[in-house]
C-alpha cells in the first residue's frame, strides 16, 4: 500500500485544533507515513523522537521596519523548503488563519499540482476569526482553493457554507481519542482530588470569552450548596484572573482548584464525574469525548456540533450555556442517583470508544489522502 508524504502545520498551543492535528500525525507516523510537523514551536502533544515524524520550527526573523514579524511569509517559506526536500504530497493544515494562506502560497511556489492543500475547520476559524470583518474574504478565497477542506462536525460544515455564501463540497471528519490512553478508572483506584463522598467536576479549556468561564463558577457555585463537591479547572488563557477573583469573591477557594495547562489530562479526566463545558457555542468539544471515554458524563453546551456524539440523558446532557439553574440542578440529580451515574458512564465509554476512537477515524483521513491524490 502506498503511503503519502504529509506535512501538517497547527497552532502548538493547547488548544483542540492541535491536539487533533499532533494526535493525527502521530497515528500516520505509526502507519508509515512519512510526517512533517512545520509551526511556530513545538505542538505540546509531540514530545521526543518518534519514528517517521520530524519538527520543523518556523523561523521569524526580526527586522527593524517590522512592527510584527509576517510569521504567514515564513510558514510559507518553510512549507516550501520542507515540501521540495522531503518530496510531500500533502499539505495538511489545522485552522484556516494563517495556515492555509500559508500553504496556498507554498503550493504556487512550489508550481504544477504536485503538492495538495487539504484544510481542516476547527471551529473558530469559522466562527469567530473567520467572520471578522478584515479576514473574512480571505478566509472565504482560502476555503474556496483548498484542494480539499474538511470540517470537525455536520454544524460547522453548514456554518461554513451558509456564512461564507459558498457551494463547495465539504467532508466532515469529526475529533477522535485514543480509547487506550484515555481510560476510565479502575474500580477502587483512589482519586487525588476529591475523597470518595465529594464529585468532582472538570472544565477544561483555553480560558477564553467563548468557553463561559462565569457559567461554570456559577454553575458550581449551586452545585455546592446541596452536594459536597470539588472544581478541578485545567488550562489557561485570558478568563484565568477574573475567574480566580470570582472564586474568591463566592469563598469557593478551597473547594476549586486551578490547575493551568497539563499534559497528562488523561490522567486526570478518569478522576472526574462530570465534565462541564458551558461553551457560547462549541463546533465539536473534543474534551467532551475526551471525557467520555474516561467513562466521565458531559455537561456541554447544546450549541454547535455537540449533539453529533452526545445523546441527551443517555450518555451526557446537553444545555443552553445561559442555563445555569438548568445545568446545576441535572449535575445535582446525576450524581445523587447511582444507577443513572453507572450507566451513562458506560453508555459514554462505549460511544467514544466505539464510534469516535482514533485508528477509525484515521482510516476516513487516509482514504480521503488517497482520495486526493487520485490513488484510489
Ligand atoms: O476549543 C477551543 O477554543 C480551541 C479550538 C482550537 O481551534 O484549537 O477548538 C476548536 O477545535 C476543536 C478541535 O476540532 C473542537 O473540538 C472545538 O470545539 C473547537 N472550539 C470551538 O468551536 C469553540
Amino acid at each position: 500500500m502506498k503511503l503519502p508524504n504529509v506535512g501538517i502545520s497547527c497552532y502548538p498551543s493547547q488548544g483542540g485544533s492541535g491536539v487533533v492535528a499532533s494526535e493525527l500525525g502521530l497515528h500516520l507516523a505509526r502507519r508509515g507515513c512519512s510526517v512533517h510537523f512545520i509551526s511556530s514551536s513545538l505542538p505540546f502533544r509531540l514530545r521526543g523522537y518518534r519514528e517517521n515524524l520530524s519538527y520543523h520550527q518556523v523561523e521569524m526573523p526580526q527586522y527593524p521596519l517590522f512592527q510584527h514579524s509576517p510569521y504567514t511569509l515564513s510558514l510559507a517559506t518553510t512549507m516550501f523548503e520542507v515540501a521540495q526536500r522531503h518530496e510531500l504530497d500533502i499539505m495538511h493544515v489545522h485552522y484556516a488563519i494563517p495556515h492555509t494562506a500559508s500553504a496556498y502560497l507554498a503550493q504556487r511556489m512550489i508550481g504544477g499540482d504536485r503538492l495538495k492543500v487539504i484544510t481542516t475547520l476547527h471551529g473558530t476559524d469559522i466562527t469567530l476569526v473567520g467572520q471578522e470583518p478584515s479576514f473574512f474574504p480571505i478566509t472565504r478565497f482560502l476555503i474556496e482553493q483548498s484542494d480539499m477542506v474538511t470540517a470537525v462536525s455536520e454544524f460547522l460544515r453548514r456554518e461554513t457554507l451558509k456564512v461564507f455564501g459558498i457551494e463547495r463540497h465539504i467532508e466532515v471528519v469529526p475529533n477522535f481519542v485514543d480509547p487506550r490512553v484515555f481510560q476510565p478508572r479502575r474500580p477502587g483506584q483512589p482519586r487525588q482530588f476529591a475523597t470518595a463522598e465529594e464529585f468532582l467536576l472538570i472544565h477544561a479549556s483555553n480560558f477564553r470569552k467563548v468557553k463561559n468561564i462565569d457559567g461554570v463558577l456559577a454553575v458550581f457555585h449551586r452545585v455546592q450548596k446541596i452536594i459536597p463537591a470539588r472544581l478541578m479547572m485545567i488550562g489557561d488563557g485570558p478568563e484565568r484572573i477574573t475567574a480566580e477573583q470570582t472564586v474568591d469573591r463566592l469563598g469557593l477557594g478551597d473547594r476549586v482548584r486551578f490547575l493551568g495547562p497539563v499534559d497528562n489530562l488523561h490522567e486526570l479526566l478518569p478522576e472526574a464525574d462530570v465534565l462541564l463545558l458551558p461553551s457560547l457555542h462549541e463546533s465539536f468539544g473534543l474534551v467532551a469525548l475526551e471525557a467520555m471515554a474516561c467513562g466521565v458524563v458531559p455537561v456541554v453546551t447544546d450549541q454547535g456540533g455537540t449533539g453529533d456524539f452526545i445523546v441527551e440523558g443517555v450518555n451526557g446532557f446537553l444545555r443552553d450555556p445561559h442555563d445555569i439553574s438548568g445545568m446545576a440542578d441535572i449535575i445535582i440529580k446525576f450524581c445523587q442517583d447511582p444507577l443513572m451515574r453507572q450507566n451513562m458512564s458506560e453508555e459514554a465509554r462505549r460511544e467514544a470508544a466505539n464510534e469516535y476512537g482514533a485508528a477509525c477515524v484515521m482510516l476516513k483521513y487516509l482514504a480521503l489522502y488517497d482520495e486526493l491524490l487520485g490513488w484510489t
